[in-house]
């Protein structure tokens, strides 16, 4: 999309498993990589602690850590979907990928440093800086969580990503890692840590990153935080020339800090669904990839569209919430398709059964690595 900062997509339909290798795992900065030494490198932990701390990255690497699998999606993902066009990058439907994340859980931390209960949110800022159209003075990339949900014990600082230490344009040597969370939490190139006591106002929390909820008192604006339930198809393309016979429609769907329940197909435009066949664990904060086997004996323009659900019930929507302002673009997009009677196709040739446990033991296996290597937590006090 740019490149400087790089902001690029991940193909989707190069898509084959459930963990994105890294090179081609979206990119997403609004400023400039910082250039960092790690001989020099700290992370200071501040504010309302008892003891204020600086790790140094030996320090980092010899604290217990912990794996955790999560899909992460920025939340412009498909704005370039939107009728009429919204303001901000016109992103495809690439900005998402799975990933399995390792480091120091953000609990740990704040423990050793012995939180104190008058703590309300915890503020995490990046090395990188620079300005917006509309904030000409220099500032760092910053955000906060509620205390919650950065003392869940799978909320990270994270030093790897499928198993290699972070890439730099990444985050690294260290960046947050907010399971379940919309990208914009995780903040990459993490320096700061700082437990305060009112809710934080920085640009990307209050001027970006924002939608409107439709309260009995008025509109109030909201910042962004967990992921909404939603999918896509990989495959067959946009206007793909398909042939009678039996099409597999192939795609991804994620819920968050939730597991999918479940994934409907239609292809009629809506008017009637079957189910989706999910692939690998259901497991939460974890996109499945799931298929259908479309039969479909006679030639047509048809319109295509997928439907997640959530183990909580939560349903993809099918309409647009324009209150959203260019941010979670969740619903489902109809995707049209030629089918033509001079060519036969036969997804159900080939070992679909093969493949399919091949995909699903590998995404099992995969899933187990987190229970090896829980976090051992020290005594805190305050939380
Ligand atoms: N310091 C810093 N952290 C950041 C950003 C950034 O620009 N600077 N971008 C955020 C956004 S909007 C997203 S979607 C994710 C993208 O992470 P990735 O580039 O590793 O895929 O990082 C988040 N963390
Ligand atoms: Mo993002």
């Amino acid at each position: 999309m740019t490149a400087t900062p790089e902001n690029s997509e991940t193909p989707l339909d190069t898509v084959r498993g459930w963990v994105t290798p890294t090179p081609l795992f979206f990119v997403r900065n609004h400023f400039d990589p910082p250039k960092l030494d790690l001989d020099r490198w700290c992370l200071r932990v501040e504010g309302c602690v008892d003891h204020a701390i600086e790790w140094s990255w030996q320090e980092l690497l010899d604290m217990p850590e912990r794996t955790v699998f999560a899909t992460v999606e920025c939340a412009g993902n498909g704005r370039s979907f939107l009728e009429p066009r919204m303001p901000g990058v016109a992103w495809g439907a690439g900005e998402i990928g799975h990933a399995g994340w390792t480091g120091v859980p953000v609990r740990y931390v704040l423990e050793r440093a012995k939180l104190h209960t008058s703590g309300l949110e915890v503020l995490f800022e990046g090395a990188d800086q620079g300005t917006e159209p509309d904030h000409p003075e220099r500032m760092h990339f910053a955000r906060s969580l509620p205390l919650a949900k950065a003392l869940d014990p799978d909320t990270l600082l994270a030093i790897r990503m499928n198993g290699e230490l972070l890439e730099p344009v990444h985050g690294a040597p260290l960046r947050l890692f907010v399971p379940g969370w919309y990208g914009v939490a995780s903040v990459k190139w993490l320096s700061r840590i700082e437990v305060i006591e009112k809710p934080f106002r920085g640009y990307f929390q209050t001027k970006k990153y924002t939608f409107q909820r439709r309260t009995p008192g008025g509109m109030e604006t909201e910042i962004i935080g967990p992921m909404a339930v939603k999918s896509e198809i990989i495959r067959p393309r946009k206007d793909e020339v398909l042939g009678i016979g039996t099409n597999r429609v192939v795609g991804l769907a994620w819920a968050g800090e939730e597991a999918i329940a479940e994934v409907n197909v239609s292809t009629d435009g809506g008017r009637t669904w079957m189910p989706g066949i999910l692939v690998g664990p259901r497991a939460p904060y974890s996109w499945n990839m799931w298929q259908y086997l479309w039969e479909q004996p006679q030639a047509g323009t048809f319109t295509l569209l997928a439907r997640a659900t959530s183990a909580a019930g939560r349903v993809q929507p099918s309409e647009y919430d324009p209150l959203y302002l260019g941010y979670m673009i969740q619903f489902s997009r109809p995707l049209t398709v030629q089918v033509r009677a001079d060519s036969r196709s036969d997804a159900r040739g080939g070992n679909l059964d093969a493949l399919l446990f091949d995909i699903n033991a590998y995404a099992e296996e995969n899933r187990r690595m987190p229970l090896d290597v829980d976090a051992q937590y020290c005594e805190g006090s305050g939380i």
